[in-house]
């Protein structure tokens, strides 16, 4: 049998809810850094009443993580913020950039969900920042560097002609973002054909930066959430050199096929490491995170070699 591109660790789920001293529901869709020699995990919990919040773990090796005593970010109480994260708060990514790390989040309300910007450099203080994109978008991860001076991100607006695909952004601030533009949509009867969005904080690579994300395929029993890979030129990311074909990583665990939602895989963060190998982060069904290693080379060879078009 042809040995898996992400080989998932023995010991997974590595956190559930019984590891959090606070009354959870669940722990899922965590971005994940390495800061000052240690990982740290910013993990999504539904609260028991279906509003999500996030909490936040570290580890010395990436593997077994420790939660802190408090969540890490709440909904707001005041503000404009207290506005539209009345809902709650999810899936946040990290990127770190220059001297700080740089989150984005969900933030959902009456109005719809929308992306906020916050900023921390300890992981103690954080500072909410903007919000950062109208209603109807979710999953933004922002490049770990400037390109001509300016930030970029990927971002995953939604409508009924071009549903759920994938869009590049640019910002001279971080607040204002504009000279939006598609860069990748689902492929009709293919495994990410119903929805694709933006996954871990893009890796530089020799080759490009390589974009782990999420597809979607609607079927009977519902959808299933797997993950891919594309990559993009190193100097213009709106260019995507390529694609692969296949995914890299579904549902196969049982913590993976059944939970809070069956059948789902999802990515906010991955950390590279200095052997060329990639740490991958993944709540499983919703209820659990999961982890697995994966060689970078093994993951932009297929996006260059068994490419399908962007859109
Ligand atoms: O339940 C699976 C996922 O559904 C949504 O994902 P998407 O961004 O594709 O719409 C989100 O609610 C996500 O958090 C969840 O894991």
């Amino acid at each position: 049998m042809q040995q898996a591109i992400v080989r998932r660790y023995p010991h997974n789920p590595i956190l559930t809810r019984g590891d959090v001293p606070y009354p959870v529901a669940t722990v899922h869709n965590a971005g994940v850094v390495k800061h000052q020699g240690r990982y740290v995990m910013l993990f999504r919990s539904h609260r028991r009443n279906g509003r999500s919040i996030i909490g936040l773990a570290e580890s010395e090796n990436g593997f077994s993580f420790r939660v802190h005593p408090k969540p890490f970010l709440v909904p707001a109480e005041e503000g404009v913020f207290a506005e539209y994260e009345e809902f709650g708060v999810e899936d946040v990514r990290i990127c770190p950039l220059e001297d700080e790390y740089l989150l984005t989040y969900s933030a959902y309300s009456r109005h719809g969900v929308r992306v906020a910007l916050a900023r921390t450099r300890d992981f103690v203080r954080v500072e909410r920042v903007a919000l950062i994109t109208q209603a109807d978008c979710r999953n933004v991860v922002i490049f770990p560097q400037r390109f001509n001076g300016r930030y970029v991100r990927l971002d995953r607006p939604h409508s009924e002609i071009s549903p759920w695909s994938i869009w590049i952004s640019y910002s001279p601030d971080l607040v204002h973002w504009g000279d939006s533009r598609v860069v990748m949509k689902p492929v009709q009867y293919h495994w990410d054909e119903m929805k694709i969005g933006p996954g871990a904080t893009p890796i530089k690579t020799a080759d490009g930066w390589l974009h782990i994300y999420h597809g979607v395929f609607p079927t009977m029993d519902g959808s299933v959430y797997r993950l891919g890979v594309a990559l993009h030129d190193l100097d213009d990311p709106a260019r995507v050199l390529g694609v692969a074909d296949e995914w890299i990583l579904q549902p196969e665990d049982p913590w993976e096929l059944t939970g809070y939602v069956h059948n789902v895989v999802f990515t906010c963060g991955a950390v590279a490491e200095d052997d060329g190998t990639v740490k991958i982060y993944w709540g499983g069904a919703d209820t659990v995170m999961c982890v697995g290693t994966a060689r970078i080379d093994e993951l932009v060879a297929p996006c260059l070699s068994r490419s399908r078009k962007p859109y």
